[in-house]
């Protein structure tokens, strides 16, 4: 990943506004313009074959084999990808692994959005949200990972496609989807597009017609819905208000820490801000608060 801004930097162009910034809510139609990257974030529960995935699609191993024991909620990892001449960034990332987090999490998944959204408002934005569930039961857990990235940190504002893996077992993988779409709609998981897939090829190739077929799957789901318009916020305020709802996964004992002054220190000594400018974060995190008149 790129360095992240320089203190100074970040503090001035944080202050000058629009210089490199996104106004609010900005929408940018990449269509209009072919060469530019996509930004793809595929996230989902520990396990749910997220980097083989990424795997799949890229065709070769990149992507490392689950290694959440030691990643960080927010914590990503891009791989770029060419799709007909389309550009793309593959973000593998690190969700939930539990539906509530302690304060320590809480501090450390500030920094990573931190990391995350000053790397995709450089980049243009996010184009698509890949949403990756095993073909089993529906947890806490995931949905609190889809609230996490579609409401959090997307506002709702990007369409979220759906990847099922896991289903090399059934005769027709599509039949998951007839047999399950019903109770995703109950979990209040939606999405624009789906794909049954298998990302596993098995002992002795035994996969490989449904791993191939999976693979099509994928590459005309990024074609047609990771194509279009780029979502993304002005810095400041997108990283307040991942930080006020992240506060909402606290467990409840712990709902009232950490401090403001304490989330000055984290954002100097982690993300490396100026004082200014972690206290300028952090006055935009009061306001929200108080906006929300909590
Ligand atoms: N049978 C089967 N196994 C799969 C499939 N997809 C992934 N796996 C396996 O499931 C395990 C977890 O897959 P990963 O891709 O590492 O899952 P992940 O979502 O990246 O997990 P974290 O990095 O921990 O968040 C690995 O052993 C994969 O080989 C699939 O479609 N079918
Ligand atoms: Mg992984």
């Amino acid at each position: 990943m790129p360095a992240l801004d320089t203190a100074g930097e970040f503090l001035a162009r944080s202050l000058a506004g629009s210089n490199g910034e996104m106004s609010e809510s900005t929408e940018h139609d990449a269509s209009s313009n072919p060469t530019q990257t996509r930004n793809i974030i595929i996230f989902g529960e520990t396990g749910a074959g997220k980097s083989a995935l990424i795997n799949l699609i890229i065709g070769e191993t990149v992507a490392r084999a689950s290694s959440n024991a030691q990643g960080c909620t927010l914590d990503t990892a891009d791989y770029p990808f060419t799709l007909a001449q389309h550009h793309f960034k593959l973000y593998d990332t690190v969700g939930l692994n539990e539906p509530r987090i302690g304060k320590t999490s809480y501090l450390v998944a500030i920094e990573k959005a931190y990391e995350l959204v000053t790397n995709l408002t450089r980049r243009g934005g996010i184009h698509l949200l890949v949403f990756c569930i095993r073909g089993g039961r529906i947890t806490t857990t995931t949905e609190q990972n889809y609230c996490l990235f579609n409401e959090f940190l997307c506002r709702r504002a990007v369409p979220v496609a759906l990847v099922i893996t896991g289903l090399e077992l059934e005769d027709h993988m599509e039949d998951w989807w007839a047999r399950n779409e019903e109770a995703l709609r109950g979990f209040g998981i939606k999405s624009v597009a789906h794909a049954c897939v298998t990302a596993t090829l098995g002992v002795e190739r035994t996969h490989v017609r449904k791993y191939e077929d999976s693979r099509k799957k994928l590459f005309e789901l990024l074609e047609e819905h990771g194509t279009g318009k780029a979502f993304a916020q002005e810095r400041i305020g997108w990283i307040a208000r991942i930080m006020k709802d992240l506060r909402g996964l606290l467990t409840k004992r712990q709902a009232k820490k950490p401090s403001h002054k304490e989330m000055v220190r984290i954002l100097r000594k982690r993300c490396g801000l100026p004082e200014d400018a972690a206290a300028m974060l952090v006055q935009k995190l009061r306001e929200i608060d108080l906006e929300a008149g909590s």
